[in-house]
């Protein structure tokens, strides 16, 4: 993990606009974003996935670098004033908070804009119409039928009470698009999947994404801020539903070991192509911050 977390460092140092390149606060901003903090999951599961197919670390650190992108301009916006008002994120203050709001939607803008540059401007894929695929999957799960329709679903759910299917509906969509897409993407950037194996990564990366949200629910009701490097026990603050306030603690911890077991038997067929995204469900189920 450690290996894969300082080149992707680096990938992005170098991807990033320089922050000396006008408009340069809007290119400190975006680096503010995006360096020197995370966890980097997506980009980790991008590079497990990519195992799978013998995909090669160039392609694989320009992908994850797109996908990381999406991620941290979703966290810039949802931590604007008209969204989660927020202040700390990865331990500093916030983009709108260290800089100022106009700056931070830009920010966001520009960088989900430079995600699709990265996924357009070299080859990431052993045919053009793979890559072109890649593109596809970032759009959807970035878009009103992924990420950006569970935050709207999301906004629009607090302070009332959803239902199980409801919260999962809406955790689909908001966290766990964007962690399908960087399985899938990591994988086609190597070598093409057989369709059943294809559908056992999707599987993996499902489960995988949902239980990521429900470890978060409950370290966002047991962990410290400090820890978190976010304002801790803000849902419940909020008025907002999670996997905590509708199953309660026991049950959403019993739900996360429940999704790690569906991620580890759909790996089963890939046998050791798969053993590192094994240990990342584990990661991702036992994590502590
Ligand atoms: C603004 C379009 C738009 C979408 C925002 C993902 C999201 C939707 C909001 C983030 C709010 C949030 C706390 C969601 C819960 C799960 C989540 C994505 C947590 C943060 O991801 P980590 O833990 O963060 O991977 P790091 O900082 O480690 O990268």
């Amino acid at each position: 993990m450690g290996e894969v977390q300082a080149r992707m460092e680096r990938a992005l140092i170098r991807l990033l606009p320089a922050a000396h390149v006008a408009p340069a606060r809007l290119h400190e901003a975006m680096r503010y974003a995006v360096l020197g903090g995370g966890k980097r999951v997506r980009p980790l599961l991008c590079f497990a996935a990519g195992e799978v197919t013998h995909a090669a670390p160039e392609r694989l650190e320009i992908a994850a670098s797109a996908v990381e992108l999406i991620h941290a301009y979703s966290l810039v916006h949802d931590d604007l004033p008209c969204m989660d008002d927020d202040v700390l994120r990865r331990g500093k203050p916030t983009v709108h908070v260290e800089y100022d709001e106009a700056s931070a939607v830009l920010a966001g803008d520009a960088l989900q804009t430079l995600a699709f540059q990265l996924l357009a401007e070299q080859r990431l894929a052993d045919e053009p119409r793979a890559q072109l695929e890649m593109v596809k999957l970032l759009a959807i799960a970035a878009g009103s039928r992924g990420m950006a329709g569970g935050q709207s679903i999301d906004l629009a759910a607090t302070g009332s009470t959803l239902t199980l299917p409801e919260l999962e509906f809406m955790h689909i969509h908001k966290t766990g698009a964007l962690i399908r897409a960087a399985v899938l993407i990591g994988a086609a950037c190597g070598s093409a999947l057989v369709a059943p194996e294809r559908a056992q990564l999707d599987r993996y990366a499902k489960a995988v994404g949902l239980a990521f949200q429900v470890v978060d629910d409950v370290l966002d009701a047991e962990a410290s801020t400090a820890t978190l490097g976010k304002t801790a026990g803000k849902d419940s603050r909020q008025g907002k539903s999670t996997y905590v306030s509708v199953l309660g603690i026991a049950r959403a911890k019993a739900l996360a070991e429940e999704l790690r077991g569906d991620a580890h038997a759909a790996l089963e067929s890939l046998g050791e192509r798969g053993a590192r995204l094994m240990a990342l469900a584990d990661f991702v189920v036992l994590r502590k911050f």
